[in-house]
């Protein structure tokens, strides 16, 4: 069991859960308001600069969970595909490509924005969004979408999966209480903005 697992992180598949997805065949499409789209394979992202970042992930549903990230930042992505000027979002398609989310430019190409694929150095399973995942420690869960087959540049905004059913188009963290999976879900309290830990 993976550690994400142990600590009974919970598992969100809103769109159902894809199953068994392979890792050495997955590929990342990066296309929409860019000069040179591209298709970045397993292979290609493991060559690419690694990033590993200490952060959490905190969803709206009030639990959050804090450990190393591991894998490739936007900016890096956004940089290799030449984004436009014009492009002012980033949207991000799950695998079935039912569900998506879309998060400003600005918030992508932040240092720990990234294409993670491990969690504490174990590989991400299908559960918690392996191959790779968006990890958006900035913005609530929702943003950060699992299982991540497409990126499509955007010159503006639109609403995906949970912004259609209520869910806020910013993301923005709110203050309260929150469930600290690390601590066996204990109920602590967190301020708004990004979640570095409890108050
Ligand atoms: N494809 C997909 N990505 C998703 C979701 C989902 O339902 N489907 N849920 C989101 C929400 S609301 C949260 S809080 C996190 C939860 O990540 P976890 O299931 O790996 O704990 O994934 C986000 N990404
Ligand atoms: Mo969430």
């Amino acid at each position: 069991m993976t550690k994400l697992a142990k600590m009974n992180t919970p598992i969100f598949w809103a769109e159902g859960h894809p199953g068994a997805l392979d890792r050495e065949s997955w590929s990342l499409k990066v296309h929409g308001s860019c000069k040179e789209p591209q298709i970045f394979s397993w292979q290609d992202l493991q060559e690419m600069p690694q990033v590993r970042v200490e952060a959490r992930l905190t969803s709206v549903t009030r639990w959050s969970v804090f450990g190393a990230w591991t894998g490739v930042s936007f900016a890096e992505i956004l940089r290799r595909v030449q984004v436009n000027e014009s492009c002012k979002y980033v949207r991000f398609w799950s695998v079935g490509r039912i569900y998506d989310t879309s998060i400003p430019r600005s918030i992508a190409e932040k240092e720990r924005s990234l294409i993670a694929w491990a969690f504490d150095d174990e590989l991400l399973t299908e559960d918690y969004g392996g191959p790779i995942r968006a990890l958006i420690p900035y913005l609530w869960g929702y943003k950060s979408a699992k299982s991540m087959i497409e990126i499509e540049l955007m010159d503006y905004y639109v609403p995906g999966f949970w912004e259609m059913r209520g869910y806020t188009d910013s993301g923005k963290i709110e203050a309260g209480k929150c469930r600290d999976i690390n601590d066996g879900g204990k109920i602590k309290e967190i301020a708004d903005g990004e979640v570095k830990d409890f108050i």
